[in-house]
């Protein structure tokens, strides 16, 4: 008889390099005595995920003979980076690993740089969805994410001249070993065509007749929980050509037409959309949405029909999570399934769907919220047109109740938007249908309630509430800086910390301690040699590990004010060049390190790119600057990047304008690996503040209920002189490129200072000779630090997660036996 434990794959050292090496002989069909590192990689990431399969059936297994309620995380973006050691370290056996891989004349380190990253996503929401999976998995919640595979993911950045160009990220190239493919796991998702009445019953129903149908097809990738056995899954859809349709075609021969067609089908999945926040309505961008909401709910549907009979019940088994307004196409398609399919009347569908989804928005700005244009949704979508107008119709009958005929009012509120392109308001559609609407931080909420959603929120005050974000300490500090998580673990006596944060609190007691100090500063320099290492590999730049590492990576965007970083810098420059050469040994070295994409057509972007690359070409070559200042711009910034450079920076910059950024959640990566963050009182950096105090950190700008007000005054405000003379320097030419960075200083000259660089330029550099006089003193800012990552606890998305489980989908742990 063969017993349960029996099938677990063995973890011992001399287990895993048989396992290995059979890989490399069976799956890479490579000889057992000769192959490469990138070989070993393949080789090493298929026996990991043999044992994730293991843990997953096993899960998967649990979870449907509980039947527990369940979550289904819908998002067109997952930014998961690598898998390799993710995995490893969550299923505790990476030192097992490190160990059999070192009898073959390997290193785990070496063979982890070979994984190239999976960046299924654009930015700040992306990276949230995956470290979110990972807090589900970790706290044994029934959860599933579902999203879209890409053929191509974020386009790679290419850095020529100083200029971004893009290059397509064909990721599958090599292969996938973290995702398996389901052949079987497969729906047909139907597109344009008509609406017809037909008889049913003595009465009418509506029929779609689609023009076009493709195939979706599963690829399941297990997310392993940490420090226990459940695995959940990640499904992402790919598009494949349909058997059912153009058999016409074929049949009348024109056989090429045909198979053209069929590839046709595959351009869905093909390529992720970057992140412009001024987006219009693209049918091709539709079409995604609605071929992953559509193969989502076939799949959750199938699964609630596996063992219930009766809708009614739909609310007790299945939450949906809307991850902003990307995949609310999934509220009309259910009214669409329930209504026409399983036939339920319009208020029995309707009733299940006010209790099913929570929507969360990660926008600040009301013109970034999606608009989709009506014509393009009648012809690709008919049928769920004629459901947004009847929810709509109700809606407003209801709405006239409560409200009375304030027609502004009311035409605000309409999902329908009439204007010279009649369009559906997504995020209206979004906060009608959910019993729940969030922002990311707190600001964020009160922006929501009192501009963005006003009107919603005095209608449905209940509705909305927020949960700040939060990050994974087990991406963020265990995997990508093992030395400081050792420490950590040393001096808090216990490993509990890696799934209860709250401990990283008891550092506070030993913040001051001598023994911990010295511990502490070698584990950042060590960090820091490594990031000078690879700063000098990729750029050349030969940076010194006694300056202060000045961060700065996100997706470039003027709110965020890069510019303002750099403008910063220039002011440095200035002012060491115009020194007594004797007083230069009193400046504070510096290296400055900016990072980021901009958006392909965000045509001020990329000269802010531009402008951070002429300017790194001035002072990197000046000798009179030496080692006092470098400026270096890593580019192609992705996870793994973020990766290497947050464990080396003491000082990280988040200085978007007060009231832009939803939540931001680099501040918090920083502040759990001790880096000390200069900032604006913008999104959850005020949350931050609260738990670690303002003494611990540099704050600077306008606030956020002062910035309004900033802007009417606009042109009369007062500039001080040295931010007028950085700009005169940029349109001058000093940097080169004069007529190219003309439109740049136009943006914030002249009255035209919409984020105000000019307004918070002097508390700017007030804040940055704030860090300089800290960090003289070592031991002080070591106690920062220190005090930083003890603070950062509030910041894990255990506790995020933890409060959607609670507050929103109403769920429960299901954890699988060992
Ligand atoms: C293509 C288009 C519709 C689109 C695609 C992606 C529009 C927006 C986005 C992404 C938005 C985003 O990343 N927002 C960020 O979300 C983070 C997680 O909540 C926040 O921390 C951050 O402040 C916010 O800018």
């Amino acid at each position: 008889m063969f017993g349960l434990m029996d099938r677990f794959l063995k973890s011992d050292p001399s287990s895993l390099q048989k396992d290995i090496l059979d890989h490399v002989e069976y799956t890479v069909a490579r000889s057992r005595f000769s192959f490469d590192d990138f070989e070993a990689y393949q080789a090493l990431a298929h026996s990991v995920r043999d044992r994730l399969i293991e843990r997953w059936h096993d899960t998967q297994i649990h979870f449907k003979k509980k039947d527990p309620k369940r979550i289904y995380f819908l998002s067109l973006e997952f930014l998961m980076g690598r898998s390799l050691s993710n995995s490893v370290i969550n299923l505790g056996i990476r030192d097992q690993y490190a160990d059999a891989l070192k009898e073959l004349g390997f290193e785990f380190e070496v063979l982890a740089e070979q994984e190239g990253d999976a960046a299924l996503g654009n930015g700040g929401l992306a990276r949230l969805s995956a470290c979110q999976m990972d807090s589900l998995a970790t706290m044994d919640y029934p959860a599933w994410g579902y999203g879209l595979r890409y053929q191509y993911g974020l386009f790679r950045q290419v850095i020529l001249d100083g200029y971004q160009h893009e290059q397509p990220d064909y990721w599958l190239n090599f292969g996938n070993p973290w995702e398996i493919e389901r052949v079987h796991v497969t729906y047909p998702v139907k597109f344009y065509g008509t609406v017809e009445d037909e008889n049913f019953n003595g009465g009418k129903r509506k029929v779609w007749l689609p023009g076009e149908m493709v195939e979706a097809v599963a690829y399941d990738n297990p997310i392993p929980g940490h420090g226990t056995r459940n695995t959940i899954t990640l499904r992402l859809w790919a598009a494949k050509p349909s058997d059912q349709i153009d058999m016409e075609s074929f049949n009348t021969g024109d056989y090429i037409n045909a198979v053209v067609n069929r590839q046709r089908a595959e351009t869905i999945s093909s390529v992720l959309y970057p992140d412009d926040r001024s987006y219009q309505g693209k049918e091709l961008r539709l079409k995604q949405q609605y071929f992953f909401v559509s193969a989502s709910l076939q799949d959750i549907i199938r699964r609630f029909k596996d063992s219930h009979s009766n809708f009614d019940d739909f609310p007790e088994k299945v939450a949906l999570q809307l991850n902003d307004t990307h995949p609310s196409l999934a509220i009309a398609e259910v009214m669409r399934v329930l209504v026409d399919e399983e036939h339920l009347d319009w208020n029995r569908a309707w009733g299940i769907v006010c209790k099913i989804f929570s929507f969360t928005t990660h926008t600040v700005l009301p013109e970034g919220l999606e608009k989709v244009p009506v014509d393009l949704l009648e012809s690709l979508l008919p049928r769920h047109l004629q459901i947004i107008y009847d929810i709509n119709f109700d809606y407003i009958e209801e709405l006239k109740k409560k409200i009375g005929l304030d027609y502004d009012r009311l035409s605000r509120m309409s999902i329908v938007e009439d204007g010279a392109v009649k369009s559906i308001r997504m995020a209206n559609l979004a906060i009608v249908c959910s019993h729940t609407v969030n922002g990311v931080s707190r600001v964020h909420s009160e922006l929501l309630k009192t501009r963005v959603f006003k009107d919603f929120y005095e209608l449905w005050p209940h509705k909305f509430d927020y949960k700040t974000n939060g990050v994974t300490q087990r991406r963020w500090i265990v995997v990508s800086n093992p030395s400081l998580s050792a420490l950590i673990s040393k001096w808090l006596g216990t490993e509990a910390w890696i799934r209860d944060v709250d401990l990283l609190a008891g550092l506070q007691e030993q913040a001051a301690n001598v023994d911990l100090h010295e511990e502490w500063r070698m584990v950042r320099k060590v960090n820091k040699m490594r990031l000078a290492e690879y700063i000098e590999a990729m750029s050349g730049i030969k940076v010194s590990v006694n300056a202060m590492f000045d961060v700065q990576i996100k997706r470039i965007h003027e709110y965020k004010r890069q510019l303002l970083n750099i403008l910063g810098i220039i002011h440095r420059y200035d002012c060491i060049k115009n020194m007594e050469k004797s007083d230069r040994t009193k400046v504070v070295p510096r290296v400055c390190i900016i990072g980021g994409k901009a958006a392909p057509g965000y045509e001020i972007a990329k000269k802010i790119i531009k402008l951070c690359n002429a300017v790194a070409e001035k002072i990197n070559n000046d000798p009179d600057v030496g080692d006092l200042l470098k400026l270096v711009f890593i580019p192609d910034y992705n996870v793994s990047v973020a990766e290497l450079v947050i464990p080396g920076a003491d000082l990280s910059q988040h200085i978007s304008t007060a009231g832009h950024e939803a939540s931001g959640t680099g501040n918090m990566k920083f502040l759990m690996n001790g880096c000390l963050l200069l900032a604006t009182e913008d999104g959850s950096t005020v949350e931050i503040i609260e738990e670690i105090g303002e003494d611990n950190m540099f704050l600077f700008g306008a606030k956020m209920h002062e910035v309004p007000a900033l802007r009417v005054k606009g042109p009369t405000l007062k500039v001080p002189l040295q931010f007028a003379s950085v700009v005169r320097m940029v349109r001058d030419g000093y940097f080169g490129f004069q007529d190219y960075f003309e439109s740049l200083c136009d943006k914030v000259e002249g009255g035209n200072d919409f984020y105000l660089l000019g307004y918070d330029f002097q508390s700017y550099l007030e804040a940055q000779a704030a860090a300089d006089k800290a960090f003289v003193d070592q031991e002080k800012w070591t106690r920062m630090s220190i005090l930083s990552t003890a603070g950062s606890g509030r910041f894990s998305s255990d506790r995020t997660i933890e409060e959607y489980a609670e507050k929103t989908w109403g769920i429960e742990p299901c954890k699988c036996p060992f």
